[in-house]
């Protein structure tokens, strides 16, 4: 059996350029799934290359299993990134990550690193579910987990676990801490910093209010295609790498980082390894989530629905690529402001380009998930700007009608078994099941769930007729 990676045994060509013994801990990174990995971590790396600051080891948090804890801890905490383009693939170890914290394990160390005075920056990937936000936006302060963090036990939650965390840097004497949010949400940051206020008002932790007022929450953009990694992948890794790594990320080579210029302390100087430091984010966050992820869930949905499992095969049906161009190019484009220098048309291009990359396999079922909250941050803003307008969102709303046909009909046109993976999938199975028969049937279950569509947009006959369109076309192709 092949030998497993660590830092004895990594042939020198692939050695990472970051020894993690040489890091001590500033950054703690929330939600140490691959994306991190294969992201702020790369860019974080980099940044100590270029500088030689040696302040910027991070501790990974994974917030619900010990999966990642036992890839990483007999690995020395190195893993690889297998860059997978046009070209044959490459890959490269990185050193960055310097502990592993499993948070349902051992919530206080948690806090107690969060509480560091030598941490000056905590970043997120928790995905869109992961904050626990109301429909409305604000804090859901009817989950049980958060209000199981409310009475002051060893937190669990997100917001939780920051809060106990900042509370405690008044203890531990640490200076202001930088939140940076890495999430594909609507202004992430701001959103985040909300969510905190609420939690802080409802808690009543003592220095927790000096402590937020004093804290940054930049927003930021992200982008890196980082499908789930599979046992193929490791095989491919394997012979490359000449030792075998169970914490492998798999990744396409564009990476993008755009991030508020907005730091209460130190950072890493992530500008020197390729970021965007900026003081506007929001039309770089727009443009990506509007474009990007919405024709990616678009794809997702429709290629679904059409028997392909992955997001290069949805794009090589000519007709669905159509499809996503025209959402971006119709209903899109006129509700952004492109930031400077960027052509939206170019961008709308590259991004289907991007995902025509056959070598990388991302699952459309793995893009389809958690469509409850991913939608009203990807097509919900495009259709409500254009009927504010006075305009059809016409395939903006094809592809939310996409997502009701996906989750009721629950079947690909080959009577493949599509599984409903979201965190309100019984209300959503619920809605879905209540339907009165036909397509406008469906619609008006769905528009009912009031946690995604708000009573407004629900109520809007032009949208509910172009829903109704787009699923009868779905139902009856
Ligand atoms: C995808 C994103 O899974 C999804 O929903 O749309 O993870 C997407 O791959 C990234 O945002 C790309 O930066």
């Amino acid at each position: 059996m092949t030998e497993r990676l660590n830092l004895a045994n990594l042939p020198k060509e692939h050695a990472p350029a970051v020894d993690p013994r040489e890091l001590t801990v500033g950054i703690v990174h929330l939600g140490l799934g691959a994306f991190h990995r294969a992201h702020q971590a790369v860019f974080t790396e980099q940044a100590v290359v270029a500088t030689g600051d040696t302040r910027w080891g991070i501790c990974g948090v994974s917030q619900r299993s010990a999966a990642v804890r036992d890839q990483l801890a007999p690995q020395d905490g190195l893993y690889s990134v297998l860059t997978k383009g046009r070209d044959s693939p490459s890959i490269r170890a990185i050193g960055s990550i310097r502990e592993v914290l499993t948070a349902p394990e051992d919530p206080d160390a948690v806090v107690a690193r969060i509480a560091d005075p030598q941490v000056a920056v905590v970043t997120l990937t928790v995905t869109e579910k992961g904050y626990r936000a109301a429909a409305g936006g604000g804090l859901d302060l009817t989950d049980p987990e958060i209000q199981a963090d409310l009475t002051g036990r060893s937190p669990r939650t997100v917001v939780g676990q920051l809060a106990a965390g900042l509370a405690r840097r008044t203890e531990t004497g640490a200076g202001p801490l930088t939140v940076l949010c890495c999430d594909n949400l609507v202004a992430n940051g701001s959103l985040l910093r909300r969510l905190m206020e609420e939690y802080a008002a409802a808690a009543s932790v003592p220095g927790l209010a000096e402590q937020l007022d004093a804290a940054k929450f930049p927003s930021s953009m992200v982008d890196r295609i980082v499908p789930a990694t599979t046992d193929a992948d490791r095989e491919e890794a394997a012979g490359l790498l000449g030792v075998r790594d169970e914490a492998l990320v798999v990744a396409e080579p564009f990476i993008q980082w755009v991030i508020e210029d907005d730091f209460a302390g130190p950072r890493p100087a992530w500008e020197q390894a390729g970021a965007v430091l900026t003081h506007d984010v929001a039309p770089f966050e727009q443009a990506k989530l509007r474009m990007l992820n919405a024709t990616h869930s678009m794809l997702a949905y429709l290629g679904g629905l059409r028997g392909y499992e992955t997001i290069a095969e949805a794009v090589r049906d000519e007709e669905l690529a159509g499809l996503a161009q025209e959402l971006m190019t119709r209903d899109v484009v006129p509700t952004l402001t492109p930031p400077d220098g960027l052509d939206l048309t170019a961008y709308g291009a590259s991004v289907l380009e991007r995902f025509a990359n056959p070598a990388l396999k991302h699952r459309t079922a793995q893009v389809a998930m958690d469509g409850s909250v991913k939608l009203p941050v990807r097509l919900l803003g495009t259709v409500r700007d254009r009927l504010a307008v006075g305009a059809e969102p016409r395939l903006a709303s094809l592809a939310v009608g996409a997502w009701m046909v996906y989750v009721a009909t629950g079947r690909d046109v080959n009577g493949r078994e599509l599984p409903l993976d979201d965190p309100q999938a019984s209300r959503v199975r619920a809605a879905a099941g209540s339907a009165a028969p036909g397509a406008a049937g469906l619609v008006d279950a769905m528009l009912s769930i009031d946690t995604i569509f708000d009573g407004e947009l629900a109520a809007d006959k032009v949208f509910r007729a172009l829903l109704v369109d787009g699923v009868a076309r779905l139902q009856n192709p």
